[in-house]
């Protein structure tokens, strides 16, 4: 039976050559085996629009597009730190752009696919400041500002949220229980797949009396990266390493 991968939390970039060189490793000796691929989120640790070209961009955009053209559907979702992803990247890596969250049948089962971070509804610093650089007419400005302007900006919001995440205690960081059930029941799931919060585990629950599950897949480092394999083999979490080829 075919295979499809799970993986989030990448934060790719320039300063992270070894966790690039992981991936692009990835998408040629594992993920090319498998019928498709989602990433759920933050592959990139910033991303100020399409237009923004830099070396590593280049190498991850066409390690992406030769997966895609070798026949393994590609499917992203935007994650907090990479959420102007647009049209263009799309085009030109060959993945689809998935609204969060996303249902899909996964071997019968009706599972939730998201990046996490509308689950963590205790975070309410957080969640006003989303719904601030998630309107419309604030993305359309920011992207008509001059790149070196956006990437200065972008690095401010993240030294001020790094700043405001040092003074949150845990739970406030991790997803809300309540908010986990709703949103499952709000979409008839049994299965919810994400990222974000960095906790990689499988967490059983109860929904209306029947049993289900929540995922939540780990961040990627240079010498690890994680990720959730679902095929003939059953559901497996699986790590890969620059030594390993699955
Ligand atoms: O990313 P992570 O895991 O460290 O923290 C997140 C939440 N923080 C964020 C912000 C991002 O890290 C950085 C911004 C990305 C910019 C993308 C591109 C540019 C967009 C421009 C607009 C279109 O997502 C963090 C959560 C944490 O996850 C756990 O869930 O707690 O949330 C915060 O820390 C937010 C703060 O609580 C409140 C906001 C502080 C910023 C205030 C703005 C100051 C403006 C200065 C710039 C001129
Ligand atoms: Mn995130």
């Amino acid at each position: 039976m075919s295979e499809t991968l799970f993986i989030s939390d990448l934060h790719l970039s320039g300063e992270r050559p070894g966790t690039v060189q992981l991936f692009r490793r990835f998408l040629s000796k594992r993920a090319n085996q498998a019928e498709r691929l989602y990433i759920l989120g933050d592959l990139f640790d910033l991303w100020v629009g399409d237009d923004l070209q830099t070396e590593s961009i280049t190498q991850i955009k066409t390690a992406l597009h030769q997966l895609s053209r070798g026949g393994t559907e590609l499917a992203l979702m935007h994650g907090n730190r990479d959420f102007l992803i647009g049209e263009r990247f799309c085009t030109e890596t060959g993945s689809l752009l998935l609204e969060d969250p996303t249902l899909i049948d996964l071997q019968g089962i009706p599972t939730l696919l998201m990046h996490g971070d509308l689950l963590c509804t205790d975070d309410l610093a957080y969640q006003a400041f989303r719904r601030q650089v998630r309107d419309p007419d604030f993305i359309q400005h920011f992207l008509s500002l001059p790149i070196a302007e956006r990437i200065a900006t972008a690095k401010a919001y993240r030294a001020k949220s790094g700043e405001a995440n040092s003074m949150k205690a845990d739970e406030i960081m991790d997803v809300n229980q309540q908010a986990v059930e709703a949103v499952m029941r709000q979409h008839g799931a049994l299965c919810l797949i994400h990222g974000h919060t960095h906790r990689p585990d499988l967490h059983p629950l109860k929904l209306n009396g029947q049993a289900a599950q929540r995922y939540v897949l780990a961040e990627w480092h240079a010498d690890r990266g994680g990720y959730l394999s679902v095929g003939s083999a059953g559901w497996r979490i699986g790590t890969f390493t620059p030594n390993l080829d699955a």
